[in-house]
């Protein structure tokens, strides 16, 4: 074995240690009552989603979707896993500096641990116990190898073979202690029981089913309710959130606080929320970064109970301007509180279609305001409320470039044929969803080529705060052919044809697929 080849496996394996006894000791912290336990890895990985820019944030969810995490993970665990290499090879020959260099990465995981939004008394306790255990392994296997080198030892079969031994047995304790500690985790640090638990009340008065229609009955078309997951073929409710460990809430002990500039501070339980009116309402939820035909859009039946009499119960002061509402992990997201008292259906939202909201989706309690993007109105684990104002304080997206003030843009987008499909000449049915939240949709065509603009089929509407369904007999003939769709929103206003990108308030532009029809 060359000895660069056995530093970087020291390192690698001191590495793997160190990973490992992270995510025990965090599984330990979740054990003793920590509030949000998480391993040093997941602490960095969510630590360098906040300092990277807006475009990099933005290009990751282009890119790998509602894959983005583990993308992240797989970045930070490569990152790992090359200091550590080099960090043994240093070793070496300078087994202080390699140390100090090995501690320098524990520290970086101690900080990251200590300064998460989330972290609670005890997040350094993994970080620490990780730092110390790759110095400490590193330093014992270097010394090992060297003295194994000086004796002859290492030259001989039953020598190199001793310390393979030694080295496979720190990594496939490393390996168990990794995977164990995780599930351990994921036993101990989990909402899914209490989830479980809940019985959501029934609304004061259901909201009837929609009206028949609002699916144009296009075989392949996406049900007109996004599941809440993947379900027959179709995505689930897409997840937008910069959490690696998706936060887990007990419901007994969520507690919503609405303070700041209002009269009367208070604060309301779950239990306490579950007795207040609820309300049905059907809505759909989009993406700032929802690029032009993207699939960061998705709509569902919520339940919840009005935001209005809450901030009328506080009694906002006339210069408020904003409600920053923060979430158990920390993030803070700032809407206009115009909106949420011009009579729109503001809501603190418990349900999605039919079930308790799913944990990756806000349980047991997130906001949502009809005809804003979420990152300014759809906080999941939302625990305070602060009225303040625009000039006093801005939120996490608004500090990273996007714009204060996110009023959902009006889209439309061809889901079928998808693009590139082939599709036999004769008559081939287009359809797909237009939104304009809030606003509601009046009217969707479609153009061929570069043809005239004709009107497609509108499905019936729900209600202006839904998207709606279309569809288009397209009398195809052979060669290659663009469609392109447009629509205009409930105040006569047509989608802009302007290409722009997501950041700073959404894109804008019109979606178009190309497809091949065949035959004659
Ligand atoms: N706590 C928290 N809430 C959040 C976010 C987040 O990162 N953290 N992302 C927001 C964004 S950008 C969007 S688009 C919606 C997405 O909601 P969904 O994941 O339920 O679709 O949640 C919003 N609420
Ligand atoms: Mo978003």
């Amino acid at each position: 074995m060359t000895r660069w080849l056995c530093g970087g496996l020291i390192g690698l394996v001191s590495a793997l240690a160190a990973v490992a006894v992270g995510e025990l000791g965090a599984a330990l912290a979740a054990q003793y009552g920590a509030a949000a336990p998480s391993a040093p890895v997941v602490a960095v990985g969510e630590w360098a989603i906040d300092l990277s820019p807006a475009w990099l944030k933005e290009a990751a969810i282009r890119q790998f979707g509602t894959h983005d995490k583990t993308a992240l993970l797989t970045g930070v665990y490569l990152t790992i896993a090359a200091v550590s290499a080099l960090a043994g090879v240093l070793a070496r020959r300078h087994l202080g500096a390699a140390s100090l260099c090995a501690a320098g990465f524990g520290l970086l995981g101690l900080v990251a641990a200590v300064t998460r939004p989330s972290a609670g008394l005890g997040a350094w306790f993994p970080a620490l116990l990780a730092g110390v255990t790759v110095v400490l392994v590193l330093r014992w296997l270097t010394v090992l190898s060297l003295r194994a080198e000086a004796s002859g030892d290492a030259s001989r079969p039953e020598g190199r073979r001793r310390f393979l031994l030694t080295l496979s047995g720190v990594a496939a304790s490393g390996a168990i202690g990794a995977l164990g500690g995780r599930a351990w985790l994921a036993s101990r640090y989990n909402a899914g029981a209490a989830r479980a638990a809940v019985e959501l009340p029934e609304p004061a008065s259901p909201l009837p089913e929609p009206p028949a229609g609002v699916h144009p009955g296009v075989p392949g078309l996406e049900p007109f309710f996004t599941p809440n997951t993947a379900r027959g073929g179709f995505a689930g409710f897409y997840r937008v959130d910069t959490a690696l460990s998706i936060p887990q809430v007990d419901p007994k002990s969520w507690m919503l606080r609405i303070h700041g500039m209002v009269d009367r501070p208070f604060e309301i339980s779950f239990e306490d929320l579950l007795r207040m009116p609820l309300e049905e309402h059907d809505l759909t939820l989009t993406c700032v970064s929802n690029p032009v035909g993207g699939p960061y859009c998705g709509n569902a039946r919520w339940l919840g109970t009005p935001l209005t009499p809450l901030l009328r119960r506080a009694g906002v002061h006339a210069g408020a301007d904003q409600i920053l509402s923060t979430s158990t992990d920390g993030m803070t997201i700032g809407t206009p509180v115009e909106a949420v008292l011009d009579g729109r259906q503001a809501m603190l939202a418990v349900g999605m279609n039919g079930q308790a909201l799913p944990i990756e989706h806000g349980f047991p309690c997130r906001m949502l305001v009809p005809g804003l993007y979420g990152y300014v109105s759809a906080t999941k684990w939302v625990v305070d409320l602060e009225l303040t104002t625009f000039a006093t304080d801005s939120a996490y997206w608004v500090n990273q470039g996007w714009a204060r003030q996110a009023p959902v843009k009006t889209a439309s987008r061809i889901d079928l044929p998808p693009a590139g499909a082939s599709v036999p000449a004769g008559v081939v049915t287009v359809a797909g969803v237009a939104w304009a939240t809030h606003r509601g949709v009046a009217g969707v065509e479609v153009r061929v080529d570069s043809g005239p603009w004709s009107p497609a089929d509108l499905a019936t509407a729900d209600t202006p705060d839904t998207w709606r369904m279309w569809s288009f007999p397209w009398r195809a003939a052979p060669g290659r052919h663009t469609l392109t769709v447009r629509c205009t929103d409930g105040t006569g206003t047509l989608q802009t044809p302007v290409n722009q990108d997501v950041i700073p308030d959404g894109a804008t532009g019109y979606h178009s697929v190309t497809v091949n029809v065949v035959g004659g």
